[in-house]
């Protein structure tokens, strides 16, 4: 399964010269002959470097195991194009100095005089040293990226997600609030300035993630900037079936005719199944709610009260047997 992204920041390529060094300097004073010494600097200087540009590689989750929605998020925030050059450099780095290194202790092992033998480390310091400074670009790079993919959400992908649609005001968060109790949980959203309320419901040791999306789905996509839609078009990678709130009374200020279209939409954008729930059932009159579900059925989609008592039930079951579907 994909990780959430706490990949790790590179120090600069100077600092990495100047720790690993020292290291190397340091570890010098337990050996007794010169060859001894410079060996142990040679391979103290090649260990650190390598050991830290291989734990930024590691610490990233693999591209091609991404989630799909994080794929989409990370080619939109820093393009994976630039990533995979990056990645490509450090690994292409560690290639050369580990070539330099085996060539060194190679000469190493075959040197007698003392001060042959010095040259002979100063030359690798030298070539290494050239080489980790050409990274600096890279590194700089990289710690961009890093900190542009931990604004991806940290959502699950392991459990089947519900994702909640409908105008502001119209009862998404109250509908998250029924149906996970708890207190949401808050993640950012890249390239908007609202946030994703995440959570769980939980049946026979089964979980289901539910996805408040305040600012995300309440708007028509015509109306956004280009990034803007991509983002918020990433969400159908993660959603198996949409609940669409229908606010019947005129309190949230958008009229039925308003909300009908942008149901429309999402129904043309995202491929899973919808259910429509109209909200304020108790405030709203018998002719307000029969004009709500008349949209619905005019879409083909099932319509459901926010009162109704098999309101979980029905929303699990749909968002359930999606992701079975789709998994199958
Ligand atoms: N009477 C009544 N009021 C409701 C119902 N559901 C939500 N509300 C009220 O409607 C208002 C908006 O509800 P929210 O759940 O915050 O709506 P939202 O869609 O999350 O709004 P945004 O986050 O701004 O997009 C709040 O004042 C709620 O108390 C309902 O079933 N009946
Ligand atoms: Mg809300």
């Amino acid at each position: 399964m994909a990780q959430p992204f706490r990949a790790k920041i590179l120090p600069s390529a100077e600092t990495l010269i100047d720790s690993a060094l020292r290291k190397a300097a340091k570890k010098t004073g337990m050996k007794k002959t010169t060859r001894e010494k410079e060996r142990v600097r040679v391979l103290t200087f090649y260990g650190e470097i390598g050991r830290k540009l291989a734990s930024a590689h590691d610490s990233l989750p693999r591209i091609n195991k991404m989630h799909d929605f994080q794929k989409e998020l990370a080619e939109l925030t820093i393009g994976l194009a630039d990533l995979r050059r990056v990645l490509a450099h450090f690994r292409k780095s560690r290639k050369i100095i580990a070539k330099l290194k085996k060539e060194t202790i190679y000469k190493l092992e075959n040197t007698t005089a003392n001060n042959e033998i010095r040259r002979i480390s100063r030359e690798f310091l030298g070539r290494a040293i050239s080489v980790v400074k050409k990274l600096d670009r890279s590194i700089r790079l990289y710690n961009e990226y890093v900190r542009k993919l931990r604004e991806i959400p940290d959502v699950r992908y392991d459990i089947p997600t519900l994702i909640i649609a409908g105008y502001p005001n119209v009862g998404k968060t109250t509908l998250l609030k029924t149906l996970t109790g708890s207190k949401p949980k808050i993640a950012a959203y890249p390239f908007t300035t609202t946030k994703l309320n995440l959570g769980y419901m939980e049946k026979n040791a089964m979980e289901l993630q539910v996805i408040d999306t305040p600012g995300l789905l309440d708007r028509k996509l015509s109306e956004r900037s280009n990034v803007e839609r991509k983002s918020v078009l990433a969400l159908k990678h993660l959603a198996n079936a949409i609940v669409f709130i229908i606010d019947p009374t005129l309190t949230s200020g958008y009229s039925i005719d308003e909300q009908e279209r942008l149901l429309k939409e999402i129904k043309k954008q995202f491929a899973v199944p919808i259910l429509v729930v109209i909200s304020k059932v108790d405030i709203a009159s018998e002719e307000e709610i029969k004009k709500a579900s008349e949209v619905a059925k005019k879409l083909g989609l099932e319509c459901i009260l926010n009162s109704s008592k098999t309101l979980k039930e029905r929303l699990w079951n749909l968002t359930t047997e999606s992701a079975n579907y789709l998994r199958n």
